[in-house]
């Protein structure tokens, strides 16, 4: 990987985007990839468990066989796969912003340390020639204010990558979520079921928008999709393992309840995610942390199959 940034002629900086060596040389030859984002590391989860998780998934990716790629803004760099090290400073530093896509430009400038959302993760995988993507929960359409809806549903209208997750929480409003999904015309897949998965639960109440049963038939769906020239990205719904699947009362008290700190606190915009995520994970006694980072590996492995069966159809 070349070294900082170069000042051109014209007084603009040279490109951003920095990929690692190995994921250039995955790309290149036609090998599978999979991309991380950093914000599940960053403000998702407490440390150590948050870095421990991280490397766990990168274990994963490479043990079925492509080449994981995290990323993260870093040192004014716009970093697609990072070092064992970049992922401590990410999962241990103070000052990690979180980044979605209005926030790219602001962090760079800053050469600050950027954790990335699954909006901004996605632009960096679309930039990059990465298809197939693995998170816990995509952002959508909040509770009660409809008006604040994650920048993660903008990034899947408009890039052409997979986000393989565990849906989205229940914090959210999902039916209205599917819904501006289906405006913005994302195809949601669900993992062996018809049901959208509800991150904590497998969900039951809400239909996806097609079912696949296997890795070489989602790829097959993925593969139709953008060969039929569509733009937009896609949801691949996972849900969570049969036992580590929370109660589902016990999930629906714990947001309610954080819900009402949230507003209690005097929490709005992009901090809401996170202080639910927290407040839910101190209601359940820690087992919303477990169940997060056994979904997270659950997904992670089913993107490292889909993007091998991807790569195969290329
Ligand atoms: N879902 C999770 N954990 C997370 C997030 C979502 O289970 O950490 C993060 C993701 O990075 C997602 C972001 O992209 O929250 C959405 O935040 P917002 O609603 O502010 O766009
Ligand atoms: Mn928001």
């Amino acid at each position: 990987m070349s070294a900082g940034r170069q000042v051109r002629h014209n007084g603009l900086m040279d490109d951003p985007l920095r990929l690692a060596d190995e994921v250039v040389d995955a790309l290149a030859g036609g090998r599978p990839v999979v991309a991380l984002e950093s914000t599940i590391i960053a403000h998702g989860m407490p440390h150590p468990r948050n870095v421990e998780t991280a490397l766990t998934l990168e274990a994963i990716v490479r043990s079925g066989g492509a080449v994981p790629a995290t990323v993260a803004l870093v040192d004014g760099l716009f970093r697609v796969g990072l070092s064992d090290d970049e992922l401590e400073r990410l999962g241990s530093s103070e000052q990690v912003s979180k980044v979605s896509l209005r926030d790219v430009g602001a962090v760079l400038a800053s050469v600050g340390l950027g954790a990335t959302t699954v909006a901004a993760t996605m632009f960096a995988a679309h930039r990059a020639g990465i298809r197939v993507f693995a998170t816990g929960g995509i952002g959508g359409v909040h509770r009660g204010d409809g008006s604040d809806a994650s920048a993660d549903l903008t990034a899947l209208g408009r890039f052409p990558v997979a986000v393989v997750c565990a849906g989205a929480k229940a914090v959210l409003d999902l039916p209205h979520t599917l819904e501006a999904l289906e405006t913005l015309g994302v195809p949601v897949l669900g993992w062996r079921t018809d049901a959208f998965p509800e991150f904590w639960t497998r969900g039951g109440d809400l239909p996806v928008s097609a079912r696949v049963d296997d890795a070489a038939h989602a790829a097959g769906v993925l593969d139709a999709h953008w060969s039929a020239g569509l733009t937009t990205g896609a949801v691949l719904g996972v849900p969570i393992p049969g036992d580590h699947e929370a109660d589902r009362a016990l999930i629906e008290t714990a947001i309610t309840d954080g819900l009402a700190a949230t507003d209690a606190a005097g929490i709005t915009g992009n901090e809401v995610t996170p202080f639910l995520l927290a407040h839910i994970a101190d209601a359940t006694g820690g087992a919303s942390l477990d169940a997060n980072v056994a979904l997270v590996q659950e997904n992670t492995r089913v993107a490292t199959e889909v993007a091998v069966a991807l790569a195969a159809t290329r």
